[in-house]
């Protein structure tokens, strides 16, 4: 059973919790969370998907956790999406009904709400392990974002394998403040405890004050973030110093600069864990809770998982620690391709069961794992978020005041890289970052609108984005 903690049998044999899920103010027992998303399951079953606004609520929680039982897989939207991006993942998607929170806008489709008081002790079939649990959005580095298609069967198996990694129990108390509409926050944090059964914390806004309390008052074990979270946590210092009790601190989603390793390390007390992953693959390489924790780099492969380095050739690379390679990846947690996207899938996914990672690393000879950028320059990664430049100019050159566009990411302190958009018009800069949050998602506006005369090009017309990255 994927979310095996859940089972009704043993739940109402007196396997109960009484606070295994804390968010939004709102506490849940085990039990009342298996009767009030089942409740939510009698109301979706039936239907070919569904989407839930992830806001970090409890109607969240009941909605995701509701269609899952039901078999429904769940598209879950962007707490803060925009005009174009929620039309795009609603119509991609074949949603047929929003399912918990009621969006400002609908867009047509039913809204079916949830009660947080309802309770039902239907007992539900497990659904096939093959089956989709999830189709969640993600950027490449052109076009619109792509929905990835998880099935129950990965979140199972990267959970199981980060269990042992991480030696990850029910007696753990699992806290994060992270978004509920990616991978990190959704399949680790909230349906990872719901596997493990351990307690889970939402702590809303990530803040350093709030995961220091997550441990000092609700006994906080093991505590999720991207870098920009563990750089605030150390910047706070004494937020740093109140994670001590703590057992595990997990970094991922983006490189964890090393003095932010280090800060944490001699402010806590705690090596921060290191995993490395994507909405694709799930999480395949890890430190371990047993193993070595090497600042900078993101560990072994998990049981299960093999890694191939390619060179430019196509011929693998030494294992040296030193020469760098594509990173490609096979693994049990492998997405089942792109919803409608049987060509952008190709690109990736092998027939071989290989997926080419777009990042480049290097290996050393004991496995150990070192990622050292990304093959381009087009994908962005800011504040643990990915985000196409592709689809940031798209939008800009919707803009009437912008005739051309072009998006870097530059290298920024607290967010990993920040998004800077250069445009040659005569748009005021902060009007088009107000129209980029409108159309897209509030994360991916620009932090910083610069308007030049042009855009350097090569001799094809094509941006040179290096040289762009220098202007910055
Ligand atoms: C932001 N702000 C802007 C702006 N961008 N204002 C004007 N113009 C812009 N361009 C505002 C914000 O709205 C906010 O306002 C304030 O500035 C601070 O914004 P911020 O710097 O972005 O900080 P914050 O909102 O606190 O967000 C930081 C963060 C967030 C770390 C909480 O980036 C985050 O949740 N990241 C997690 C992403 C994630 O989960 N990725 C996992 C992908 S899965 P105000 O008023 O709100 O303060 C994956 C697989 C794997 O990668 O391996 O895990
Ligand atoms: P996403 O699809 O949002 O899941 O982003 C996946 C990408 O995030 C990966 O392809 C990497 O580029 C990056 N990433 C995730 N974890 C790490 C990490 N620990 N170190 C470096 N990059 C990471």
């Amino acid at each position: 059973m994927l979310l095996a903690s859940l089972n009704p049998a043993a739940v109402a044999a007196g396997a109960d919790v009484a606070d295994a899920v804390r968010i939004d103010g709102v506490t849940w027992s085990r039990s009342d969370l298996v009767g009030a998303a089942t409740s939510v399951a009698e109301r979706v079953g039936g239907a070919a998907r569904v989407a839930v606004l992830a806001r970090p609520t409890a109607a969240t929680v009941l909605g995701v956790v509701g269609a899952l039982i039901a078999g429904v897989p769940v598209v879950p939207v962007p707490a803060d999406v925009g005009v174009a991006e929620r039309r795009h993942i609603l119509s991609d998607s074949g949603a047929q009904a929003w399912l918990g929170e009621v969006p400002e806008y609908t867009d047509g489709l039913p809204h079916v709400p949830v009660r947080l008081h309802a309770r039902s002790w239907h007992r539900y079939p497990e659904p096939s392990p093959d089956a989709t649990a999830l189709v969640v959005y993600t950027s490449g580095t052109t076009g619109l974002p792509k929905g990835v298609l998880i099935s129950r069967r990965a979140i199972a198996a990267n959970i199981d394998m980060l269990a042992e990694a991480w030696q990850w129990s029910a007696d753990d108390t699992l806290v994060h403040g992270l978004p509920l509409y990616h991978v990190h926050g959704l399949v680790l944090g909230l349906l990872g405890s719901l596997r493990i059964g351990n307690r889970f914390v939402h702590t809303g806004k990530p803040t350093p004050h709030a995961y220091a309390h997550a441990v000092t008052e609700l006994g906080g074990s093991l505590l999720f973030g991207v870098p920009t979270v563990w750089s605030r946590v150390v910047e706070d210092g004494d937020a740093a110093r109140a994670l001590a009790p703590a057992r595990l601190l997990v970094s991922g989603s983006a490189p964890l600069p090393v003095p932010v390793f280090d800060g944490l390390a001699r402010l806590s007390g705690h090596q921060a864990i290191e995993r490395y992953g994507s909405t694709e693959s799930l999480i395949t390489l890890s430190t371990s809770a047993a193993g070595e924790r090497r600042p900078g780099w993101v560990g072994l492969p998990l049981r299960g998982v093999r890694t191939r380095l390619v060179g430019e050739d196509g011929a693998d690379v030494a294992h040296d620690g030193e020469t760098i390679g594509r990173l490609h990846v096979t693994s049990p947690t492998l997405f089942d391709g792109y919803l409608n996207r049987p060509d952008a899938t190709a690109e990736v996914l092998g027939a071989d069961g290989w997926y080419r990672t777009g990042d480049v690393a290097v290996v050393d000879a004991g496995g150990m794992h070192r990622i050292v950028g990304r093959e381009s320059v087009d994908l962005i990664k800011s504040g643990g978020f990915r985000i196409g430049a592709g689809e940031i100019e798209t939008v800009l050159l919707g803009h009437p005041g912008v005739r051309e566009a072009a998006v870097v990411g530059a290298p920024d302190e607290d967010l990993g890289q920040r998004i800077v958009a250069f445009v040659v018009g005569d748009a005021v800069p902060d009007a088009l970052i107000e129209h980029v949050g409108q159309q897209l998602s509030a994360h991916k506006r620009p932090r910083e609108v610069r308007i030049v005369d042009a855009l350097p090009r090569n001799a094809m017309g094509k941006v040179l984005k290096k040289e762009l990255q220098q202007w910055v």
